[in-house]
């Protein structure tokens, strides 16, 4: 019964909240694909970072992601950062019902062919279509010196 309660807060938490800032996007993404430590994402970086990742997704190796690999792959990341987090456990279970289903709808966006495997093609398409999101200053890669659009009002 508290999970049927809690399942409908999440439902409702979604469409109130919005997403983490911006800003905490870009650091994310940098902190999950800075392979080098020094800061800054490049796109050899970000390449090698993506194609190791493809892989450790694809765990049955035949070369495209199934949505049970893909959300499979999610979840445990998910539950990794949560567990660092120190929010309430309640809002911490809001936050996992929340990414999972985002998860979920991510896997029908990037398997834009509808073939119910996301290829390495389109794996690399939504890639670089977040690094060009990132990569602000249009340098070629992606750090802190990078303005946050949406930081600026
Ligand atoms: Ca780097
Ligand atoms: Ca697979
Ligand atoms: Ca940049």
């Amino acid at each position: 019964m508290t999970r049927k309660i809690a399942l409908l807060a999440a439902a409702a938490f979604c469409m109130a909240a919005p997403a983490f800032a911006a800003s905490h996007a870009r650091d994310t993404f940098i902190k999950e694909q800075d392979l080098n430590g020094d800061g800054s994402v490049s796109k050899d970086e970000f390449k090698a970072g993506r194609d190791k990742q493809f892989a450790g997704i694809d765990a049955n190796h035949d070369g495209a992601l199934s949505q049970d690999e893909y959300v499979g792959e999610f979840t445990a990341r998910l539950t990794k950062r949560l567990a660092a987090l120190t929010d309430t456990a309640e809002k911490k279970e809001e936050e996992r019902v929340r990414q999972l289903r985002q998860a979920e709808v991510r896997f029908g966006v990037l398997d834009t062919d509808k073939s119910g495997g996301i290829t390495p093609a389109e794996f690399d398409y939504s890639g670089w279509r977040m690094f060009v999101t990132h990569d602000t200053n249009k340098d070629g890669a992606v750090s802190a010196a990078d303005p946050v659009a949406e930081d600026t009002n």
